[in-house]
This record gives structure tokens, C-alpha cells and sequence, in this order.
């Protein structure tokens, strides 16, 4: 018989209290497990070290595949922040001549682009350009020149260089500008040290592969970075041995803009391509995909001004609606799938996030450990035995 307080109680939410208890008892006997298996394998990785012939660590293998710009070296440097494999005092200075290069070659850029949109600079303002264009790399250890602060603020206060930054798509302007010149004040200060915030915004084209090892829960994890240029894309193959997870990136901005390489090419279509290759090809056939949408914050602000009809005439959502153009671009991606990779059969995963912002990365790297059969077998049977 019914007890009281279960009556008008429905059956299913009868059945979620155990449910509850269930997925609860799963976590914490799966946690446990997980640490045996990092513990074993730590263990392995000790013996190893003395003697690596005898004896091969279980390793994980992430490889991170996307367009140039889709935020793959960025989900990287958030392993890295996140998993405590911290910068050295080298990849720090590094990253410092790096901000320095970022401004000035944006700017440049922005200058570049003046007549292509109609635009002409006052003549007051062609000695900054040329401060600008005529700027050099930055040495090490010293600070960034205050001739280039004063020119780039000079640049930044006038309407026509102002017009320039609005229309920024139109000319491929590299879209970490806006942060870059919202902080000029800071990396121009003689004290300046890059944070781990401007470390995710700079920029810097990746040449073939890059295979990083981050240690997550005790495994050793070889995370592989490959250039997404067209002319990198050939050398792909040379990371696709062992693989045991797929972060593919997908700019979402991309829709309104064209390629560096090839401005006759739309990234997202050209992004649509590749994917068609990669979730089809038998070699991964096996291999979990976590479908990434990055960008989330820039496409928010660009579908305000944008509508996505101008490039994909079948979105049929209404102007602005940032929701309609997420579940549009989802719906392209899934529907190139073509070797029964599925969402529900937890062979494929969709994430939109934004991977500068540290919090929301946490939960996708975290995924990337569930989807692993090496990082998380137990977390794979449970996503498994769900159907929906
Ligand atoms: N605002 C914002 N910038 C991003 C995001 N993902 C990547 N970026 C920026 O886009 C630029 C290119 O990213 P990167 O990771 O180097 O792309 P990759 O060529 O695929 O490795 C960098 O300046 C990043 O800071 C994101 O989700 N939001
Ligand atoms: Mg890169």
C-alpha cells in the first residue's frame, strides 16, 4: 500500500529519489576508482621513469582539431592553468613580446584596411601610422616603447580608426583587438607581467603540431595542438596515432567571416568541411568527439549586428536571436554525420562555451576526462547505460 506521503505522488518522481541515491553511490564508488587507477598509474609512471624500456605508462591522448582561430591553442593553455602546469619565467616573457606583437600587428592590420573600406586617415595623424608600421620586435627584458603607446592612443581616439574597429569583420581583424586596446594603459606600464586572463587572449599562429603533457588526476595526458591554417592541415595526420579523445573547435563568429588565407572563404563553411572529413572517417571511428562551439561571448555580440541569413540563407530565426543561430549551427554540424556517431550513444558530445572564461572550461576539460576511456572508463559504462 501507498504510504500517505507518497500519495498524488507520480511514479516517476517515485523513481527519481533512487535515482538520486543510485547516481549518487555511482559518483562516489567511481571517484574511488578513478583513484586506484591514478594511483597505479602514478605508480607505473615511477617505475617508468628509472626504466622506460620495461615497463609503458598508460597515457591519454587529446587532440584538438579546428579551423586556424576556432580557440584550440586556448583550451590548451586552460589545461594547462586548470591542471597546475604553470608557465615558466620564460613562456611568461615570452607571452609579454607577444602582447607587444599582438597590438602592433593588429594595428597594423586596421591600418592596412583603411582604403579597402573607404576610409582615409588624416594627415596629422601619418607620423603615428608610421611609428606604428615602423615599429620593430620587442628585446627581451625591455619594455614596450612609449612612442607606440602615445601613436596607438593617438590612432584609437579618431573616428575614422574608430570606424575601422566596428567594421572589424569585414576586414579579418584579429578579435582579441578589443581587448588588447581596452588594456593598453597596463602593458605599456614598465612593471608589466602577463596575467593568466591576457595569456588567453594573445594570439599566436601554431606551426605543425605541438604535443603538451598535462598530468590530470595523476594521469600523464599528451594534449596535441595542431595548426588549423589551410597549408598546416596535411600535416594533421602525423598526430592521429593513439588517440583516445577529439576536442574538435568551431569558431562561432565564423559565420560572418572569411578566411585570413582565403577571403573568398567563409570560416564556418570552410569549418562544416573539415568537420564532414573528421566525424566520417573510419580511422576515429571509435574515438569520442567533443564538438566544441567556441566564441559564445563575441557571437552574442556580433549577432546584434549581423544576421546570419546574410551568409546561410536557409536560417530562418529571426535577427538577433542568439539561441536560434546556436540550435542552427548544432543542427548543420549533426546533420554531416553519417557513420552512426551519435549524441545519445555518448560517442559525441556538443559543448558551446567561451574559452577564455576559465569557469566555463573546467566542465568541457572535465568532459574530456569522462569521454576518455583511459582518463575515466567507469564515467564511460555510466554514460552508456542512459539512454537519453
Ligand atoms: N573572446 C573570446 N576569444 C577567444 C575564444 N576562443 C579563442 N579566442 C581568441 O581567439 C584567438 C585565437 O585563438 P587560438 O586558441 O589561438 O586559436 P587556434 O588557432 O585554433 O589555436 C585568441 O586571441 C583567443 O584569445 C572565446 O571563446 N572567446
Ligand atoms: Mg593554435
Amino acid at each position: 500500500m501507498d504510504h500517505p506521503k507518497d500519495a498524488g505522488k507520480s511514479p516517476r518522481r517515485a523513481l527519481q529519489i533512487p535515482l538520486v541515491y543510485a547516481v549518487k553511490l555511482f559518483l562516489f564508488t567511481t571517484r574511488w576508482a578513478r583513484r586506484q587507477i591514478s594511483d597505479k598509474l602514478r605508480k607505473g609512471k615511477h617505475k617508468s621513469s628509472t626504466d622506460r624500456t620495461t615497463e609503458t605508462i598508460s597515457t591519454a591522448k587529446i587532440l584538438l582539431l579546428g579551423t586556424a582561430d576556432s580557440g584550440k591553442s586556448t583550451i590548451l593553455k586552460q589545461m594547462r592553468m586548470l591542471h597546475h602546469s604553470s608557465f615558466s619565467s620564460s613562456e611568461i616573457e615570452a607571452y609579454r613580446r607577444l602582447a607587444f606583437d599582438n597590438v602592433i600587428q593588429g594595428m597594423r592590420v586596421l591600418l592596412a584596411s583603411l582604403p579597402g573600406l573607404g576610409l582615409d586617415l588624416p594627415d596629422a595623424l601619418r607620423p603615428a601610422q608610421e611609428t606604428v608600421t615602423g615599429a620593430g620586435d620587442l628585446c627581451d627584458d625591455a619594455p614596450f616603447p612609449a612612442d607606440c603607446f602615445n601613436a596607438i592612443t593617438a590612432l584609437l581616439k579618431h573616428s575614422t580608426v574608430q570606424e575601422a574597429c566596428r567594421r572589424g569583420r569585414e576586414i579579418a581583424l584579429p578579435e582579441n583587438l578589443p581587448y588588447l586596446f581596452t588594456n593598453l594603459p597596463r602593458f605599456f606600464s614598465p612593471s608589466f607581467v602577463p596575467t593568466h586572463d591576457d595569456i588567453l587572449h594573445l594570439r599566436a599562429r601554431t606551426i605543425g603540431t605541438t604535443e603538451t603533457t598535462v598530468i590530470i588526476d595523476g594521469i600523464e595526458t599528451l594534449v596535441a595542438d595542431v595548426g588549423g591554417a589551410i597549408s598546416e592541415r596535411r600535416k594533421w595526420i602525423n598526430a592521429f596515432a593513439d588517440i583516445t579523445v577529439i576536442i574538435f573547435t568551431v569558431s562561432l563568429t565564423g559565420y560572418s567571416r572569411s578566411l585570413v588565407e582565403d577571403p573568398s572563404r567563409n570560416e564556418m563553411q570552410d569549418s562544416l568541411l573539415i568537420w564532414d572529413s573528421i566525424c566520417n572517417a573510419g580511422w576515429f571511428k571509435r574515438i569520442p568527439i567533443i564538438l566544441c562551439f567556441t566564441k559564445n561571448d563575441l557571437f552574442e555580440e556580433e549577432i546584434q549586428h549581423t544576421h546570419v541569413a546574410d551568409w546561410f540563407p536557409d536560417f530562418h530565426g529571426a535577427p538577433r536571436d542568439a539561441a536560434a543561430g546556436r540550435d542552427y549551427f548544432i543542427n548543420r554540424f549533426l546533420s554531416h554525420v553519417r557513420t552512426g556517431r551519435h549524441v545519445l550513444d555518448k560517442d559525441l558530445y556538443i559543448r558551446v562555451i567561451t574559452a577564455t572564461d576559465t569557469k566555463m572550461m573546467k566542465e568541457v576539460l572535465d568532459l574530456a576526462g569522462y569521454a576518455s576511456p583511459i582518463l575515466w572508463p567507469p564515467a564511460l559504462a555510466f554514460f552508456h547505460s542512459f539512454p537519453t
